[in-house]
């Protein structure tokens, strides 16, 4: 290994056996608390819990560490309608068309429709946005590995910085999203990858009574 610009770890940070149990478990207890929510309150919320949280993401390990992603953060209300309108003509077809009928009996239990009044309710709506290439200073364009593995690490870390924060997130995939290139006035060969909807529940939310799999059903020790 070519180790010149290599510099020593020193970031790293080792805990007692015992407190490494308790860390990781309240830590697990805390995003246990996470729940996707779709009744967003108006209140708003200071840009710099997003910026805080975005940075968090941009922390994600990536292909050849390329960090081939991009979050458009929308706040404007002319934005956020325009949005909403895209996206529910999407779901207009969805519902009525696009979806099978398996498809539409397994999402009945979390109640949605093509309505998506959230859009323009939240605070903040990010669009995440998955680049296919990066540029370099001397214009040459340079493939990106791994981008869509990339960014959903990221956007896993985004969401759990948020819930840190005391953000509640509706991770929402209205498909095709093509219209958030042109929108969120994205390059064509970037590929919109979820539009994350932020903000405060409203006062009378409710979420979809779901359980997640008991460890033992999600993984083996060989
Ligand atoms: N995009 C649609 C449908 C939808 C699809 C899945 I998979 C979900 O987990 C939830 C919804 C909508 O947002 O209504």
């Amino acid at each position: 290994m070519n180790s010149s610009s290599h510099i020593p770890l020193t970031s790293y940070r080792e805990y007692p056996s015992t407190e490494m149990l308790i860390r990781v478990t309240h830590f697990a207890d805390e995003v246990h608390r996470r729940r996707t929510i779709r009744d967003f309150s108006s209140r708003p919320v200071d840009r710099a819990v997003i910026e805080q949280a975005i940075r968090a993401a941009g922390s994600a390990p990536s292909g050849a560490n390329r960090q081939p992603w991009h979050f458009a953060v929308v706040q404007s209300a002319d934005v956020k309608r325009r949005i909403r309108e895209a996206a529910e003509a999407e779901e207009r077809e969805f519902y009525s068309h696009r979806a099978t009928e398996e498809w539409k009996d397994a999402l009945a239990p979390l109640g949605t429709d093509a309505d998506k009044p959230f859009l323009e309710t939240a605070p903040y709506l990010i669009g995440v946005f998955a680049q296919k290439f990066t540029q370099t200073q001397d214009g040459e364009r340079l493939v990106n590995y791994y981008p869509i593995e990339s960014v959903g690490l990221a956007t896993g870390i985004l969401i759990t910085a948020l819930h840190t924060a005391g953000l509640a997130t509706l991770t929402h995939t209205p498909s095709p999203m093509k219209f958030m290139n042109e929108i969120m006035q994205r390059p064509g060969d970037e590929r919109p990858f979820v539009l994350l909807v932020v903000g405060y529940p409203a006062d009378d939310c409710r979420v979809p009574a779901i359980v997640r799999k008991p460890v033992n059903d999600i993984c083996s020790f060989l």
